[in-house]
C-alpha cells in the first residue's frame, strides 16, 4: 500500500472517532517551531575560545561538530531538509559572525553581527529568535545581571540592551516578530547568606535594559526561570517565582523550560494556569533526565501531555514554542531531526485526540470510558498520519531520512578537523 492509501485508512478509522485528520495535517503545517544553531556546536558559538559556563554542560564527543558559521549553516540547511514545514531560528549573542579583525565584545554588539544570519533566514523564508548570552565569557564566571560588582553588572545591562535592538532588526529584516529571551545563571553553589539582594540587582538590570525604547509588537522579550544549575546547586537568582512576577508586572513575557523544575513538576500542567493570566508565554521543550541535561526531546508522555495543553486550549498562537538540547554523544543533525520531528509529531498526535469528547466524559464523572479511550487512542493509526504529513511536506517518512544523514557525515562532518 502506498502512503496515500494508507492514509485513506487511516483518516477513516478517525473519523469513526470524530476526528478530522486532513484538518489536523494543515494545522500542524501552520505550527512553526524555533529550531535552536546550540544543537549544531555544543553551545560553542564564534566569538571566544573558552570552555561552557553558566552552570550547563554538554557531554560527548561526536566527531564533525560545526566550527566555523559556514559549516553551521550547512549542518541546519542539512536539518531542516528533513524535517517537515517551516519553522524558526533560535540564535544566541555568541554567534555573531565577525569579519576580519571586527571583534566587538558582548556590550558592543551590533545588527552588523548579524547579517550574515539574516541573509541566510531571508533566503529560507525564516524568522530569527535571539538570546542575549550571559555565560561562557570572562566577566561571566562569577555573576551576570545580578553581580554586585557595578562594572560587570552594568556591561551586562550593556550587553541586554544591545541584544533588543538586535532582535528588533531581525524583526524589521524578516518582517515576523523576534522572540528575545533572557536567561541568567547567577547562583551559588552554597547556602547564601543573602537571598534579597540579588534579585534586587537582576530586578533592577531588567528594568534598565528594557527601559531603552523599543517596539513591542516586534520584540517579545521573555524571562526564563531555573531552579538550580551546577555548581549552582543550592539557590538561583532567576527563580520561577522571580521571574513570572517579573514577567507579569513588567509587560513581557515567561519563559517555561521543562528542564527547570523540581523532577516531579510537570510544565503540562503549567500551561494551562499559565495561559489564564497570560495573553502570551513561550516555553523551552527538553528533556531533563534525573537532572537538567538537556536531553533529545523524544515522542514520550510529557512532550504529548504539553502539545496537548496547547492544542486543546486553543493557544497555538499564543505559545511560542523553542527546543532547547545539546547533545554531543550522537551525530548533531540526527539530534535536530529527532527532536523537532518528535515535537511535531507530539503536536500532531494532540491534534489526533477527539478533544471535545474527552472533554465531555470528563465533565460527565465517566472516568472508567475516558481512561479505556485515552488508552485505546495511543494504538489508532497515527503513523500513517504522520507519514502523509511528512509526503505532503517533501520530506521523507519513517526513518527513511535517516539515510541522508548518514551519507552527510560520511561526505562532510567527517571530513572536518
Ligand atoms: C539553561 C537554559 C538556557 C540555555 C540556552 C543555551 O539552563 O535552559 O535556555 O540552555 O540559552
Ligand atoms: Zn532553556
Amino acid at each position: 500500500m502506498t502512503i496515500a492509501q494508507r492514509y485513506e485508512s487511516a483518516k477513516e478509522i478517525y473519523k469513526s472517532m470524530g476526528v478530522d485528520t486532513d484538518k489536523a495535517v494543515e494545522t500542524l503545517k501552520n505550527i512553526h517551531i524555533s529550531m535552536h544553531c546550540w544543537q549544531g556546536d555544543d553551545v560553542q558559538g564564534f566569538d571566544h575560545k573558552g570552555p561552557l559556563s553558566g552552570g550547563i554542560q554538554t557531554t560527548g564527543n561526536y566527531p564533525g561538530k560545526a566550527g566555523t558559521p559556514e559549516e553551521l549553516m550547512d549542518d541546519i540547511d542539512k536539518a531542516l531538509s528533513l524535517i517537515p514545514g517551516k519553522h524558526k531560528l533560535n540564535l544566541h549573542a555568541n554567534y555573531a559572525i565577525f569579519e576580519e579583525g571586527q571583534f566587538a565584545d558582548r556590550d558592543a554588539l551590533e545588527p552588523a553581527h548579524f547579517r550574515k544570519w539574516v541573509e541566510f533566514a531571508k533566503e529560507r523564508g525564516m524568522g530569527i529568535d535571539f538570546n542575549p548570552t550571559f555565560f561562557s565569557h570572562e566577566k561571566a564566571e562569577t555573576f551576570t545581571l545580578s553581580s554586585p560588582d557595578e562594572e560587570i553588572r552594568q556591561f551586562w545591562i550593556r550587553h541586554g540592551q544591545a541584544c533588543i535592538r538586535i532582535s528588533q532588526f531581525f524583526a524589521e529584516e524578516l518582517g515576523q516578530p523576534c522572540v528575545m529571551n533572557i536567561w541568567i545563571p547567577d547562583g551559588y553553589k552554597d547556602v547564601p547568606a543573602d537571598r534579597l539582594a540579588p534579585r534586587a540587582r537582576f530586578k533592577d538590570s531588567l528594568d534598565r535594559i528594557l527601559s531603552i525604547d523599543y517596539d513591542k509588537s516586534k520584540v517579545y522579550v521573555c524571562l526564563e526561570s531555573k531552579v538550580f544549575g551546577i555548581g549552582m546547586e543550592s539557590y538561583t537568582v532567576g527563580s520561577s517565582e522571580f521571574c513570572i512576577n517579573y514577567a507579569a508586572n513588567n509587560g513581557i513575557l515567561s519563559l517555561m523550560d521543562n528542564g527547570h523544575y523540581h523532577p516531579t513538576e510537570v510544565v503540562s500542567d503549567k500551561i494551562p494556569a499559565m495561559l489564564l493570566f497570560n495573553e502570551k508565554l513561550a516555553l523551552h521543550v527538553t528533556r531533563p533526565v534525573r537532572w537538567d541535561s538537556d536531553h533529545v526531546v523524544l515522542f514520550d508522555d510529557e512532550t504529548k501531555e504539553i502539545a496537548k495543553e496547547i492544542v486543546r486550549n486553543d493557544a497555538i498562537d499564543r505559545v511560542f514554542l523553542g527546543l532547547d538540547f545539546f547533545d554531543a554523544s550522537i551525530n548533531r543533525i540526527s539530534a535536530w531531526v529527532v527532536g523537532m520531528r518528535n515535537m511535531q509529531k507530539a503536536f500532531l498526535f494532540a491534534l489526533l485526540q477527539p478533544n471535545d469528547k474527552l472533554k465531555e466524559l470528563q465533565n460527565n464523572s465517566e472516568f472508567t470510558e475516558l481512561m479505556m479511550l485515552q488508552e485505546e487512542l495511543k494504538l489508532y493509526p497515527f503513523g500513517d498520519v504522520w507519514n502523509y504529513f511528512c509526503e505532503q511536506c517533501g520530506v521523507p517518512g519513517k526513518e527513511d531520512w535517516f539515510e541522508e544523514v548518514q551519507q552527510y557525515e560520511k561526505e562532510v562532518l567527517s571530513k572536518r578537523a
